[in-house]
């Protein structure tokens, strides 16, 4: 499959299967994982040709590991960045003495005001590394990298959670726990 193709089938997987599984026709179970067959037959009705070995290839080439194959091969389902209410059953653990948080210049105000709030996803997402981070925030323009004070959220009674890709998830990070860069 050429690279473009990939990406484009790619966030049309992340939308469906993050977002709103409505678009290829599909209902996710309540861990969020839909049938294969079903998601590929509803990726062709929206335009986007997919055989089987093509999704498998996507999934294990996924820079970031967006999405999860069953162990039969028969369903998949995102490993993080839901909108739509699915358990991934995933258990608290303890986090790394610092997570980092890449955002940008524009947001900084109200994150100073009100700490990282989680939106419309399930959860804050929080990178185990700086350069991670950097992309995530370089998303949106010029990256600006805060680093959060996780040791100290977790002896607080802040829970975390690691999805399978290795992205950090809490609740919310209140202010008091957030490292500004001191130019910005
Ligand atoms: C910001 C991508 C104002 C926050 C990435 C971020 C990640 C606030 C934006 C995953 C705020 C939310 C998630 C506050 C947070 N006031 N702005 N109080 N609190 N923000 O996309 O972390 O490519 O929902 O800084 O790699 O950017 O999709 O979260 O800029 O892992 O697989 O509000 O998405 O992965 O944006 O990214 P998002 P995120 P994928």
């Amino acid at each position: 499959m050429e690279r473009w193709a990939e990406i484009r089938a790619s966030k049309f997987l992340s939308l469906v299967l993050r977002h709103k599984p409505g678009a290829a026709g599909v209902s996710l179970d309540p861990e969020g994982w839909a049938p294969v067959a079903d998601l590929l037959a509803g990726c062709e009705r929206a335009g986007i040709t997919l055989t089987v070995d093509e999704l498998r290839s996507l999934v294990a080439r996924s820079d970031k590991q967006r999405f999860a194959l069953s162990p039969d091969g028969l369903r998949i389902r995102a490993n993080q960045g839901h909108s739509i209410a699915v358990d991934l059953g995933l258990s608290p653990m303890a986090p790394p003495p610092v997570l980092f948080h890449g955002t940008v210049d524009r947001f900084l105000p109200s994150i100073r005001n009100d700490g990282l709030l989680r939106g419309k996803r399930h959860a804050v997402h929080l990178s185990p590394t700086r350069d991670i981070a950097t992309a995530v925030g370089g998303r949106r323009g010029r990256p600006v990298v805060l680093e959060v004070d996780a040791a100290r959220m977790s002896g607080d009674g802040h829970v975390f959670f690691q999805s399978q890709n290795g992205v950090w998830l809490t609740d919310r990070v209140p202010p008091d726990y957030i490292r500004f860069p001191e130019h910005e």
